[in-house]
């Protein structure tokens, strides 16, 4: 049994989902990182003919799938001593939509069961039942019509598989993703430089990290605005925010949020003196009191941080901090611009560190143009640093 995730499928059409042998899940599964079992619910009809629809109540076109053969199913994958509680999940056109950020919830789950429905649908009373003994998600794969709920399963636990820590040989090129921060991603471009008279962008060429990073940030936004608009205004977490200098008075609660935020970067690098964690309220007071301190309260509450202090010519960022539920919306890439459009001017360079093993926020750092430089002082800790660009 492998210790990361299991995924169990149950279908009427079990070779629909061979694809999980080839591609990134096949690998996934040789690592032992995720488990997949792929269930043919005939087995859990027992009439000769394993009939596992019947004619709609009420009437109408086509047939609906029986509640019995589902409960069965149900039964044996879900009441397991010892698993936690297994997330089935309802591939369904009535489903809420798939998303990066479900795939992300998905990704941290230990058990999906999915289950795959064909003809009309299945009977409402399965999903009703199974709820009293399981989390339900009932989720569309988009806003068109298919068969069946195999391609929605496919699509999804690709989705989720390349999230799970440890599956990507190189975490870092999770970053740079569509999605991932709420922007379309930048063009990309190989070998050679010229190809058909067409020429790749100069500044790509250049070995300018902080420049790549930039041009890339601009074209990721451009296509965005021209591709989905609708991504741009959504209703961005950003709205209701508020950002603005730290006062003593918001000593406690950033003392709770400090230590809320490096229990996740203990659990990513276990062993590590992590000295965020061993602050008193006195400790962050005195800090608030020697550093430049921005806080972001949304609603009122203290959902955010992020501090800045100078040392000759580096302005040393830290404590960035973002309320572990509004992960993922791009705060922490806001209050980093923030913290770094107000470094002195003397400054030449954003100096930072994180656990060595912290890959979200490495990916994050590296994406806003940082690099690592090498081991820090606490052991188990990296330092990142960016040389400063004025005008
Ligand atoms: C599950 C039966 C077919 C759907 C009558 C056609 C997901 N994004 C999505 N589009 N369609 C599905 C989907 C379709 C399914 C089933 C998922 C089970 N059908 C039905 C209702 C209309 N036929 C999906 N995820």
């Amino acid at each position: 049994m492998s210790t990361g995730l299991r995924i169990d499928v149950v279908t009427i059409f079990p070779d629909y989902l061979a694809p999980l042998e080839l591609s990134l899940a096949g690998k996934a599964r040789d690592k032992g990182l995720i488990d997949i079992r792929v269930h043919d619910l005939r087995q859990w009809a027992h009439d000769r003919h394993h009939t596992v629809d019947d004619t709609p109540y009420g009437g109408g076109a086509g047939m609906v799938m029986k509640p019995e053969p589902w409960g069965e199913a149900f039964d044996a994958l879900l009441d397991h001593e010892g698993d936690d509680r297994p997330t089935v999940v309802f591939t369904t056109p009535s489903g809420q939509p798939f998303t990066q950020a479900v795939a992300r919830e998905l990704a941290g789950k230990e058990r999906i069961v999915f289950a795959c429905g064909r003809y009309e649908g299945i009977d409402q009373r399965v999903i009703d039942e199974v709820a009293t003994r399981a989390e339900v998600r009932e989720i569309s794969l988009g806003d068109y019509v298919l068969n069946g709920g195999e391609v929605a399963a496919l699509a999804i636990t690709e989705a989720v598989v390349r999230l799970v820590p440890g599956f990507m040989g190189n975490a870092s090129s999770l970053v740079e993703e569509s999605h991932e921060d709420g922007l379309l991603e930048y063009p990309v471009f190989t070998k050679p430089s010229s190809w058909r008279g067409l020429e790749v962008p100069p500044v790509l060429l250049s070995g300018d990290h902080a420049a790549i990073a930039a041009w890339r940030r601009d074209q990721a936004v451009r296509r965005t605005a021209e591709r989905r608009p609708d991504l741009v205004s959504a209703p961005s977490l950003f709205d209701d925010l508020e950002i603005r200098p730290a006062l003593l008075a918001d000593a406690a609660e950033l003392h709770v949020l400090q230590l809320a935020c490096w229990v996740q970067v203990q659990h990513e690098n276990p062993g590590v003196h992590v000295a965020a964690l061993h602050e008193s309220l006195d400790d962050v007071r005195s800090w608030i009191g020697t550093h430049t301190v921005l806080v972001v309260r949304s609603a009122g509450r203290l959902v955010g941080a992020v501090r800045g202090i100078r040392h000759e010519d580096v302005w040393d960022i830290g404590r960035l901090m973002v309320a572990p539920d509004l992960e993922g919306r791009g705060l922490g890439r806001e209050l980093l611009g923030r913290m770094e459009a107000l470094a002195p001017a003397g400054a030449t360079s954003y100096w930072l560190f994180t656990g060595a093993r912290s890959e979200r926020n490495l990916r994050m750092y590296k994406k806003a143009g940082y690099r690592v430089m090498g081991a820090y002082d606490e052991p188990g800790a990296v330092v990142l640093q960016k040389p400063i660009r004025r005008g």
